[in-house]
């Protein structure tokens, strides 16, 4: 089964970021994801958009923005003109979500939404409609090398049923293990964000560990 792949650029070595992007780009990586924090969200700050503008300008594969910060819909100004092909934010942080989903989409990007482990199907349904892809988050946003949660599998696969009608893709952020990617995908995902639990600090290189995701 084909399956998207994000590599989480907190995770890279910014020594040397512009190799790190060349390297990925050449190993296969689909998405760059970006994860951007403000400290209010979540109890950390990562990316700016200086890192995202060094990014774009060292490939031509995806990239996708991941907004965990408050009131996104009030800084999405910022975001719209740095090149990247999806953003989500957070529907538990956004008051008008159908207006800053329908904002980005205005630009030809694709809009979608991550929800934290704690955040149920009900309170998301009425904007899945606008969704191009649901990002499930399986740690609590903010840190890479976190254990999965456990119980977010049940709500993965009610979320899978709803595909079909509502027309989305289900990508899955954190602690993607091999076993887990294999997991998930056979319940249905269609991308995985890779980060510390199988891509970063491997002793195997990109292209080695993208060869072996890709082959689950
Ligand atoms: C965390 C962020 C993620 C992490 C990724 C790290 O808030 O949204 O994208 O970078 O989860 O992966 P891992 O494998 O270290 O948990
Ligand atoms: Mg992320």
């Amino acid at each position: 089964m084909s399956k998207l792949l994000f590599a989480s650029m907190m995770c890279a070595n910014y020594d040397n970021l512009k190799k790190e992007v060349i390297e990925l780009d050449k190993a296969g990586i689909d998405y760059f994801h970006c994860d951007i924090m403000d400290g209010e969200f979540v109890p950390n700050m990562t990316m700016g958009l200086q890192d995202i503008q060094s990014i774009r300008r060292n490939t031509s594969k995806k990239l996708d923005l991941h907004l965990m910060i408050e009131n996104p819909g009030s800084k999405i100004d910022l975001f719209l003109n740095l090149g990247a092909d999806m953003i989500f934010i957070h529907p538990e942080s956004e008051r008008y979500l159908s207006k800053t989903l329908a904002k980005i989409k205005s630009k030809g990007i694709k809009a979608g939404i991550a929800i934290n482990p704690d955040t149920s199907i009900e309170f998301i349904k009425e904007i899945l409609y606008l969704c191009d892809a649901v990002l499930i988050m399986t740690v609590n946003p903010g840190f890479a090398g976190q254990s999965f949660i456990d119980y977010v599998v049940n709500k993965v696969r009610k979320i899978v049923e709803l595909k079909s009608e509502y027309g989305f893709d289900v990508i899955i952020d954190g602690s993607t293990s091999l076993e887990r990617i294999r997991t998930l995908s056979e319940i249905g995902v269609d991308g995985f964000v890779l980060g510390t639990s199988s891509l970063f600090n491997k002793a195997e290189s990109y292209k080695e560990s993208i060869e072996i995701i890709r082959n689950i």
